[in-house]
């Protein structure tokens, strides 16, 4: 995969490739690249952003700034290029990631996350160049580069040779594997503390009861924990 982030702040993200999947991911082939919008602006004194039309507080990415970063990068129209690549601004009131969306993205040999600052993006920006908008959650950061972290952790680690084991993608939290719900409890070394004992079950050795039995503790987390189901976009209850 070829992932690009534009972002005022590249530094963020020099910590995120080195974390231990990011890292395999690279010397896997694959490519995580940042581009500071302040590289190619077409104003002066490295303007990116200004005061909203109509009043309001705060300062918004401009199209024209985005455009020449875009342009730059990929030397083509942005408005084509979006035929072509998944382009994703990252801002609060988009689709939320999910471990669908997750692998969605993770299918995409290229992909381009754009990160706003401040009061977010020129709508311009989300109508004509980029093809998803996407949200970590409903609440409101500062600026989309901890989203785009987020979205590029949870991307890379499903990519086949990033992760320790083969499996470790495939039944966890959220995952068909496991119907959508969240992962089983996990117990390692000492089999007692402190009198807390572990389920017996797992030491038994009969591998299809502990199957049953994760996929039975998945299901009651499923149904004791108020995660939405994942196809269901709805907002939660006030
Ligand atoms: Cl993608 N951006 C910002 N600024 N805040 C958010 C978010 C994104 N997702 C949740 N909150």
């Amino acid at each position: 995969m070829q992932l690009d982030v534009f972002t005022l702040f590249p530094r963020w993200f020099e910590w995120f490739r080195t974390q231990r999947h990011v890292e395999n991911a690279l010397r896997l082939g694959h490519d995580v690249s940042c581009v500071n919008y302040r590289d190619t602006t077409p104003l002066s004194g490295g303007q990116v952003d200004d005061t909203p039309f109509g009043g309001g507080a705060g300062m918004v990415l401009r199209v024209d700034v985005v455009e020449t970063a875009l342009r730059a990068r990929y030397d083509c129209d942005p408005v084509e290029l979006r035929e072509r690549r998944r382009v994703v601004v990252l801002t609060p009131g988009g689709r939320q990631l999910d471990d669908r969306l997750v692998d969605e993205l993770a299918a995409e040999p290229e992909l381009t996350l754009l990160c706003g600052r401040y009061e977010g993006f020129d709508e311009r920006i989300v109508e004509h160049y980029a093809t998803d908008s996407i949200s970590i959650g409903r609440y409101v950061l500062a600026g989309g580069e901890l989203a785009a972290m987020v979205v590029a952790d949870a991307v890379l680690r499903k990519l086949p040779g990033t992760l320790g084991h083969v499996d470790s993608a495939h039944e966890e939290s959220f995952s068909a594997a496991l119907e959508g719900a969240p992962e089983y409890p996990h117990y390692t070394r000492p089999a007692e503390y402190r009198g807390w004992r572990v389920p017996e079950i797992l030491l038994s050795g009969h591998h299809q009861r502990v199957r049953d039995w994760r996929l039975e503790q998945s299901r009651e987390r499923a149904r004791a924990s108020a995660v939405a189901p994942p196809d269901d976009d709805a907002a939660p209850d006030e």
